[in-house]
């Protein structure tokens, strides 16, 4: 348990949390600028000063602090992915996670509850076994079981034969777990700019500055600063800005949706996700129902919330939960996401020199906010590309060396 928390809970008045140093002034020189205050840029900022003693670094974040996809996902982690490359990197991600809130000494509500991926289909029940096999070969621990087993592992769901699409097994991933997404982005916030990394939010860069085509500096609604290394990771506005720094990314931006219920007497305990219904599904500390579906059907920059939305996650939601249809929605909200052609991230370098990018993260980034901030700020300081997110690379598209990802994004496309 984080030490602060203890001190905290027995202490008389409650001050409270500052998650980072509020300054007036930009300086007019950085060693490295981010241009992003989401859960990445803010990791990366961390691991640079933390790990590679790099703190003249500013991160510039256009709103509020960690206000895009960071504030707005389901917060679900997991390694069960599909391909080699993805569960090494994502595995992980999970190990660096559990140890979190010790590091920040600040709880980031780390909740590790299993989950579960339905299968409906024959098509679906080849995948699940393809990638609990692919998971075991690397030690990830993932597993196909059957209705009898999954009445023990989720009492309440509906396992009925007499439904459209009855369950017919599933992939069961023990280490699945859920977190406070807002923790994650204010411990690793915290945690740089005690190590003298800037953070100014309300500060969106406009353009970049080059000199024999490499960048030299950003652009900002505050006035142009000087800078050696520029690293890219706005998430959803990840064309726009590679525009602006004038290069092309394979990807398109859809909105995602989400929503929660009212807070109800603990009844789920574990996350359950069905790809063919297009639901998924976990419930909070709290007791709120956290709930999403399948991605908009067309790509816009918007974060406006439809009644389609809701009623079509309703409607499958009732097929696995049929009890659950008194309970009211509290919120809804979305985020946009970056899609690439492979359901694949993109990290490392970029055509231009000094430029680097953290970009692709589609429905999929949260779970890889600590892995990337490490790998990303080995990167930066060493300007070689790691091992494991070497397979990531922009290049990868030109080479036609795709990594598919789409039978892992639990989220419908
Ligand atoms: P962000 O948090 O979006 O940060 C990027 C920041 O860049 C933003 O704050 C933005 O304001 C800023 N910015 C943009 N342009 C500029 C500029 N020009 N100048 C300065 N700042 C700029 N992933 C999972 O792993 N598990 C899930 O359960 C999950 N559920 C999701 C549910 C929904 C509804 C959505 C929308 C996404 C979900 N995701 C999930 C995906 C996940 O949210 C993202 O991949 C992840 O949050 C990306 O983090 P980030 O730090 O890269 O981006
Ligand atoms: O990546 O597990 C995931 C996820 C679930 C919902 C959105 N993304």
């Amino acid at each position: 348990m984080p030490f602060s928390l203890l001190k905290y809970g027995f202490s008389k008045v409650h001050p409270s949390e500052r998650h980072f140093q509020n300054l007036a002034e930009l300086k007019s020189s950085y060693d490295v600028v981010i241009v992003g205050g989401g859960g990445h840029g803010l990791a990366t900022a961390y691991y640079l000063a933390k790990q590679w003693g790099i703190t003249n670094v500013a991160v510039l974040e256009k709103g509020y602090l960690a206000g895009g996809n960071t504030a707005r996902n389901t917060a679900i982690i997991r390694s069960n992915y599909l391909t080699p490359e993805g569960v090494r990197f994502y595995d992980e991600s999970i190990k660096l996670f559990q140890n979190l809130s010790n590091e920040f000494d600040y709880n980031i509500l780390y909740s590790e509850r299993g989950h579960l991926t339905l299968a409906h289909t024959d098509a679906a029940m080849r995948t699940s076994r393809w990638r609990a096999e692919v998971n075991k070969h690397l030690g990830v621990n993932s597993e196909v079981v059957y209705p009898d087993e999954l009445a023990k592992l989720c009492p309440h769901l509906n396992l009925s034969q007499k439904v459209r699409y009855p369950i017919m097994g599933a992939l069961h991933h023990p280490p699945g777990a859920i977190a406070r997404h807002d923790a994650v982005a204010w411990g690793y916030a915290r945690g740089a700019s005690d190590r003298g990394v800037e953070i100014h939010t309300h500060t969106e860069v406009t353009g970049f500055n080059f000199e024999n085509g490499r960048v030299i500096g950003v652009k900002t609604n505050r006035g142009d600063i000087r800078c050696g290394k520029v690293l890219q990771a706005v998430a959803g506005l990840s064309s726009e800005v590679s525009k602006l720094a004038g290069f092309k990314l394979p990807i398109k931006s859809i909105p995602l949706q989400a929503c929660v219920s009212e807070p109800v007497k603990p009844f789920l305990d574990i996350i359950v996700v069905s790809g063919s219904l297009h639901v998924y599904v976990s419930q909070s500390s709290r007791g709120e129902l956290v709930m999403g579906s399948a991605s908009d059907p067309y790509p816009l920059y918007s974060t406006r919330s439809t009644l389609e939305f809701k009623e079509e996650l309703m409607m499958h939601l009732l097929e696995l939960f049929p009890f659950v249809g008194k309970l009211k929605l509290l919120r809804q909200w979305a985020g946009t996401a970056d899609m690439t052609p492979d359901f694949s991230p993109v990290m490392g370098i970029t055509p231009i020199q000094n430029y680097y990018i953290d970009a692709g993260w589609g429905t999929w980034g949260f779970k890889a906010t600590p892995v990337c901030g490490t790998r990303m700020a080995e990167t930066l300081a060493t300007d070689k590309v790691p091992d494991l997110i070497k397979p990531f690379e922009l290049e990868r598209f030109y080479r036609f060396d795709q990594l598919g990802e789409r039978g892992a994004a639990s989220v419908g496309h």
